[in-house]
């Protein structure tokens, strides 16, 4: 076997993972004589992921020179016709008349921008002002609302705050008691593991809560196979056995929390006998559950899509917070309650703008002060900042009416991602104008009539936020391919096109970071004593950071003061509701869905990478053996799932891992193989989150045609 050499010139760049929350720390190996990415090692002094990675991190830097990269943009007049390449000129200009002609025939809000958690900080706050002073239409929002806004939504009501972790991720390692609900922590966020496991030598008793055993399961002491959206009932009960033992804090709720009284009285009726109906996890689980809970020294509640993306995610959110509350079990290291962020600026996306009701720096558009705090760094009036706009599907939903007639797509896919992707995609399809920057053709981009080639994190600087709420940066290694361009750049020169450079002329992504650095003086997640140079320092900084001398928050409500002006935690009073779509005689089954190590979100990063797609080639409906006897169907036999929107037919695979009631897919694959078909847009009231993990199905075994 020949040894390959390293070349001796090896330049090795800080930089991290441009997928997941983690935001592992790795070092990009540049071949400075050719400018080629060529490999990668883990960061050992990156104090968050100490040189872990996934199998997706050790061969993401593939994605540089991968040979399907947009390198030119592409155009077309019509849907009739296929993308041509052409130049920036041409793309920028036909842009930006479509874009003229669409306001002009019908009102600026018939134009809309939808945004991603994978955008950089930089990225995303531009967007939002681009939207609000370029477009000025309200119609932005972005695929976090898939993603995090019930558990945001739940974090800012209780605690007056939404950081996803408000402690560092090793606080994980200290609790004694880990509640992990809904969250398959071992393939979504691998190297937060050596938290658990550390957690685990010290005597922690982990306790998961999923319908299915996932390798997260595996490491618990417990696993509470519970019915897909039942997990408020649960939450509800656990409270009730709380207080019939008087297993909680009195002194702590007198003190620092506020709405007590109500809570006690609604989970008098909430009975384990009663949850075991609902959930179907036996009462004497429950009991357990709640005195380990209770008498371990130090306990978290760590909740993920599994227990958010429901019709009722907000309330579920609440119900686990007022556990930690009425236990006294926060603002102490070990103690706490988090949900875990996904998308690798999941946090950061969600803080600056793109979202269709705040302003940068967690601001509320529709708020006069923070409207006129962020007028004053744009230079315009307030009056000039549109309210509040359409959420996510509902805007998805406003293109399939015609109320939308042109969209700019920047980070997101959505006709993979979002729910009922059926009318989704004939609704974009159905566009007048569709514009999508990315790096590879996505099957949004499929549709477009511009796609803009954009740069990937190797190739311009900017900032994240992980999990922790901690402000990173990706140093710049190479140039873009081609003619690609950073995504900044695209809406500065848009701006320009559209005759509003004013407040989008910069030098560079730093340049973005600072005014974004003003814009979110004052505001909940304040950047303002953020800076590359500090960030390069001390390998990330946490927010609040209000002024240049100040460290950073890595640990929020250590005094045990929450954001709300009394300081107080806010308990609320919560009524069990079951799932939008309940299962019947002709549907009878649980359909809910999730994620695979290997593949991320949509997969149009991973589905590329061979090492990845190998290991993992296609959808397989994992079912029960129970319910694969009654089907006759075996594992690698072919069935065909139906809901009351669409039909796809998979591969089964026969597993005793998870509820004989449940059918899990996952939704990493686009066309036909779309799980996303079959989902239920059934939206939280509140959060407006869609109801992904829980709808009614039924199963047949297909007969190979
Ligand atoms: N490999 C990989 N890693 C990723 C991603 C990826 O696509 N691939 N995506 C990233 C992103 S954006 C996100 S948001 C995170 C998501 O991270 P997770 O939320 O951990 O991932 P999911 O697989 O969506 O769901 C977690 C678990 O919820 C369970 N579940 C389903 N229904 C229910 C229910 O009703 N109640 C409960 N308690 N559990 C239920 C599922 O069986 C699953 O094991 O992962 C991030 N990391
Ligand atoms: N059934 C089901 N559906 C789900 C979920 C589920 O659990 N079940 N989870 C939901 C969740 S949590 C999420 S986060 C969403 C995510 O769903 P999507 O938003 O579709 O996520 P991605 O596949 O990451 O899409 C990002 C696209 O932007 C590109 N991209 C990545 N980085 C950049 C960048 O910096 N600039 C530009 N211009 N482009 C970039 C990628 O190549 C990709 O094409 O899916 C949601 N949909
Ligand atoms: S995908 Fe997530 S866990 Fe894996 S290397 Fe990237 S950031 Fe780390
Ligand atoms: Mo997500």
């Amino acid at each position: 076997m020949a040894i390959r050499m390293l070349p001796w010139s090896l330049i090795k760049v800080k930089t991290h993972c441009n997928l997941c929350a983690m935001q592992c720390g790795l070092k990009f190996w540049v071949e400075p004589a050719n400018g080629q990415v060529i490999g990668v090692e883990g960061d050992y002094d990156f104090p968050t992921t100490h040189g872990l990675m996934c199998i997706k991190g050790s061969v993401s830097y593939k994605q540089v020179h991968h040979p399907d990269r947009l390198t030119r943009p592409l155009m077309r007049k019509s849907l009739s016709e296929p993308l041509q390449p052409a130049s920036w000129e041409d793309a920028l200009s036909f842009s930006a008349g479509r874009i003229r002609e669409i306001q002009a025939a019908h009102g600026r809000e018939a134009m809309g921008v939808y945004g991603g958690g994978a955008l950089t900080n930089e990225t995303a706050y531009l967007l939002g002002k681009w939207a609000r002073l370029v477009l000025k239409t309200p119609h932005i929002d972005y695929n976090g609302r898939f993603c995090m806004s019930s558990a945001a939504a739940g974090q800012k009501k209780a605690f007056g705050v939404d950081r996803g972790l408000p402690f560092p991720a090793g606080d994980i390692a200290l609790a004694k008691c880990i509640l992990l609900v809904g969250s398959n922590v071992a393939e979504c966020l691998p190297p937060l593991m050596s938290y658990f496991h550390k957690a685990k030598e010290q005597g922690a008793v982990i306790i998961a809560v999923d319908p299915r055993t996932t390798d997260t399961g595996r490491i618990a002491d417990g696993v509470l196979r519970i019915r897909p959206g039942t997990d408020l009932a649960l939450a509800q009960t656990l409270l009730h056995v709380l207080i019939r033992e008087n297993w909680i804090d009195r002194r702590f709720i007198a003190e620092h929390t506020t709405g007590f009284e109500a809570v006690e009285a609604s989970v008098q009726a909430c009975t384990p006998a009663w949850a075991e109906a609902i959930a179907g996890i036996p009462a004497p689980q429950i009991e357990e559950t709640a005195r380990v809970f209770a008498s371990a020294s130090e306990s978290m509640v760590l909740t993920s899509r599994g227990a958010e993306q429901h019709s009722k995610g907000v309330d579920t959110v609440l119900a686990f917070i007022n556990l930690a509350l009425a236990t006294g079990k926060v603002g102490r290291p070990g103690c706490g309650f988090g949900t875990l962020t996904g998308q690798g600026n999941g946090q950061g996306g969600r803080e600056h703008g793109q979202k269709a009701d705040q302003l940068p720096g967690y601001r509320d558009i529709s708020n006069p002060a923070h409207r006129r705090a962020v007028a004053q760094v744009w230079g315009v009036d307030e009056s000039e900042i549109p309210g509040p706009g359409l959420s996510a599907y509902e805007l998805l939903d406003a293109v399939s009416r015609k109320k939308i007639r042109g969209l700019f797509v920047m980070g997101s896919n959505p006709a993979v991602s979002a729910p009922k992707a059926g009318p989704v995609r004939d609704g974009l399809k159905a566009l007048e104008f569709l514009a999508v920057s990315d790096f590879f053709l996505s099957e949004t981009a499929a549709q477009a009539h511009v796609v803009f080639p954009v740069a990937l994190s190797a190739e311009e600087s900017g900032t994240t936020t992980n999990l922790e709420g901690r402000g990173l940066l990706r140093e710049k290694a190479v140039d873009p391919p081609g003619d690609a361009r950073p995504d900044w750049q695209v809406l500065c020169a848009l701006a320009g096109r559209l005759g509003r450079p004013e407040g989008f002329r910069f030098q560079n992504s730093e340049a973005i970071f600072n005014e974004l650095r003003r814009a979110t003086r004052g505001g909940a997640a304040d950047y303002s004593g953020i800076s590359y140079e500090k960030i390069r320092a001390a390998r990330g900084v946490h927010w609040p950071c209000p002024s240049d001398d100040h460290p950073g928050a890595p640990r929020l409500f250590e005094d045990r003061r929450f954001w709300h002006p009394d300081g107080k935690a806010r308990f609320h009073a919560l009524s069990y509701r079951p799932v939008a779509e309940e299962p019947d005689a002709e549907y009878p089954y649980v359909l809910t869905t999730g994620r695979l190590l290997e593949h991320y979100l949509s997969g149009n990063q991973t589905h590329r990478l061979e090492e990845l797609e190998s290991r993992h080639p296609e959808p397989l409906a994992e079912i029960h053996p129970d319910l694969a006897k009654d089907l006759l169907v075996k594992t690698g036999d072919l069935v065909r799932l139906t809901t009351r929107r669409g039909q796809v037919a998979l591969r089964a695979r026969v597993t005793p891992e998870i509820l004989p009631s449940v059918v899990f897919v996952p939704f990493h694959w686009g066309g036909a193989r779309c799980v996303n078909l079959l989902t239920n847009p059934a939206l939280d009231p509140v959060s407006r989150m869609p109801e992904f993990k829980a709808c009614a199905v039924r199963i047949e075994k297909e007969e190979p045609s």
